[in-house]
């Protein structure tokens, strides 16, 4: 019997692996496995400040939620983007998936949608997500009915230090073999108003599919969803490369493709587990990228390896 095994993304990918080890030892699919995971995340304010509530907003001070699922086993999938004050946007992307006929639903129909679904409407700030943002912005503070931030203007705007990244992308494999997956983020931190990255993006921020192998991505969801990164991954691996391999393909790829357009090379990183339960990630530079991996009922934190531009 295959050995059920999580990957997730980040130290605080931890809590996901425990988590999802836990449903998997229980007997549950891999797909709830991975949604158990991600959620666990979502309710851990403790540990991370871009999934779940109390994140950091965007731009306009207003928080907004992106997630999906995939099962790999049927190419099940369902996703919610820019979805307010629902504390489970990984759980609402499972009802997308099982309840509706189609895979994305966005902004104000998907917090309608999920009220029909009983889910509760629910204040997603935290003390310290609003004293962050004050602070991120003086002016706001000192000045009320000051004009808001200004939106970003270029492309060149679009990156991020190393604390403002935390999508969770959880990757499981189950007792019989299935893969599933999910990732639940607050997207960039201050991003534009509406912009969707690339984590509610099935093909860009995850895919799985039992018969090649399961990926997923994190980090800056532009560059990602420029080279359809997970589906390049999982694509890869069904073309015979591990998902080692794989992984460190796909970061050449972003930085081909940064460098195309001239710019630097955007911290983006990604993680990928085959159908055998052989698991692997790489980074672009300075991303400093560590996954979580759990089997044999143990978590253990991976570094993944950094592809410089130019490799
Ligand atoms: C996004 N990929 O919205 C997400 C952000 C992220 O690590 O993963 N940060 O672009």
């Amino acid at each position: 019997m295959p050995d059920p095994i999580v990957i997730a993304t980040w130290p605080f990918g931890k809590v996901a692996a425990e988590a999802a080890l836990k449903s998997l030892a229980n007997g549950d699919p891999a797909l709830d496995a991975a949604i158990a995971g991600a959620q666990a995340v979502e309710d851990d304010y403790s540990c991370r400040t871009s999934v779940g509530f109390g994140s950091l907003p965007d731009r306009l001070g207003r928080l907004t939620l992106d997630a999906c699922v995939m099962d790999g086993k049927t190419l099940s999938c369902g996703a919610v983007a820019g979805v307010e004050h629902i504390k489970h946007p990984a759980a609402l992307a499972r009802r997308v998936m099982d309840r509706t006929p189609h895979v994305l639903l966005v902004g104000e129909a998907a917090k309608w949608f999920a009220l029909q679904q009983g889910f509760p409407l629910e204040v997603p700030y935290t003390t310290d997500a609003i004293k962050e943002w004050l602070e991120k912005h003086p002016d706001l503070r000192q000045k009320p009915g000051a004009n808001p931030p200004a939106p970003c203007d270029g492309a060149s705007e679009i990156n991020i230090d190393a604390d403002h990244h935390d999508t969770v992308t959880v990757l499981t494999r189950d007792a019989k073999g299935s893969l599933g997956g999910a990732c639940t983020t607050s997207g960039l931190a201050y991003k534009l108003p509406g912009r969707v990255g690339d984590s509610p993006i099935i093909g860009a921020g995850l895919y799985a599919d039992d018969l090649a192998g399961a990926a997923g991505g994190t980090g800056v969801g532009e560059e990602i969803i420029r080279i359809a990164g997970s589906s390049y991954v999982v694509e890869l691996m069904r073309g015979g490369r591990s998902p080692q391999e794989a992984c460190v393909r796909a970061c050449e790829r972003v930085n081909a493709s940064a460098g195309r357009r001239g710019v630097h090379p955007a911290r983006v990183a990604f993680l990928a587990l085959d159908p055998k339960g052989n698991v692997g990630a790489a980074c672009t530079a300075k991303t400093n990228f560590q996954y979580a991996v759990g089997r044999g009922g143990k978590v253990e934190l991976v570094q993944a390896k950094e592809i410089a531009a130019g490799m």
